[in-house]
């Protein structure tokens, strides 16, 4: 309860910040987007990570708050990026599912994109299946005006909930994250090798783009590289950057 009050603090009175995550070409380790990681700094505490306080905010409600912060925040960087005539890339923000549950939720999205001046194209919302699991309809609806107002949407973690395939058919996805779990065990594990080769040709003949997430080695990237996949994500490339660290890396 106290953490629950002290995060409400922090969202109303700008105790959180961004990070960014490179999203990079596999084979030349060429930036093209960014994914966005809220982080707290707690006054007394230090940084608490988002796996302890999203939780919170999930079940406290704070999670529409801190998720309509986590999109100004951002939108208000790719405006003073644009602003000074620097490279604007694509952002990817993590969407909790109880932020899909209400109705109106991509109109509301829209309205920080417009006054911002921003393209919808630029973003990418990820989602869990794990999370999808629950109010399926109503989650399926609202991805489908997210897509329908021109915003990227991506399953993230894919693979390690119970449903894959058949939530492949009904979600509206433009883009498929490989979870790190497989890729760890890609260089010794000729199954984890041979499921990550199945999701990228699947990926393909579905036409969504595929990123690996947390690649680690470089023996790990050329195995993904024979394996077909293009576009990569992990302490390999680049850890999460604060904003002007990552600024610096688009714009050296
Ligand atoms: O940044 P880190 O790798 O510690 O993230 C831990 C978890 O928190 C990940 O599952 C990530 O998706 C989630 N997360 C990070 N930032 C956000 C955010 O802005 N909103 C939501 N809903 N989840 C986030
Ligand atoms: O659930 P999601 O995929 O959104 O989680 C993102 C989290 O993964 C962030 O907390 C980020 O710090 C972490 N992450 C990013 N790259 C790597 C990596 O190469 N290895 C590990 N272990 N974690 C990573
Ligand atoms: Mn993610
Ligand atoms: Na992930």
């Amino acid at each position: 309860l106290l953490l629950e009050q002290a995060l409400r603090e922090a969202i109303a009175s700008n105790g959180l910040s961004l990070n960014f995550q490179p999203k990079v070409q596999l084979e030349t380790g060429e930036v093209f987007a960014s994914e966005v990681l809220v982080r707290w700094n707690h006054l007394t505490q230090g940084f608490i990570s988002p796996s302890v306080f999203i939780p919170i905010a999930e079940r406290s409600g704070l999670i529409a708050d801190l998720g309509r912060w986590v999109m100004e925040e951002t939108c208000r960087y790719l405006a003073e990026i644009k602003q000074s005539g620097l490279t604007i890339l694509p952002v990817a923000i993590n969407l909790s599912v109880h932020e899909l549950e209400g109705s109106g939720f991509a109109k509301h999205l829209m309205k920080y994109v417009n006054d911002y001046d921003l393209e919808p194209s630029l973003f990418e919302f990820e989602v869990t299946e794990t999370g999808l699991i629950s109010r399926e309809e109503m989650v399926i609806e609202s991805l489908k005006q997210l897509r329908e107002a021109g915003f990227r949407v991506a399953l993230d973690d894919f693979g390690t909930g119970y449903s894959s395939l058949s939530y492949l058919r009904k979600l509206p996805l433009t883009t498929l994250k490989i979870d790190r779990a497989f890729v760890s065990d890609i260089t010794d594990d000729k199954v984890a090798a041979s499921i990550v080769r199945t999701v990228i040709t699947l990926a393909e003949s579905l036409g969504l783009e595929v990123i690996a997430e947390g690649v680690e080695t470089k023996e790990q990237q050329s195995i993904l590289l024979k394996l077909g996949c293009t576009k990569a994500q992990g302490y390999f490339f680049y850890k999460p950057l604060d904003s002007l660290e990552f600024r610096k890396l688009i714009n050296h």
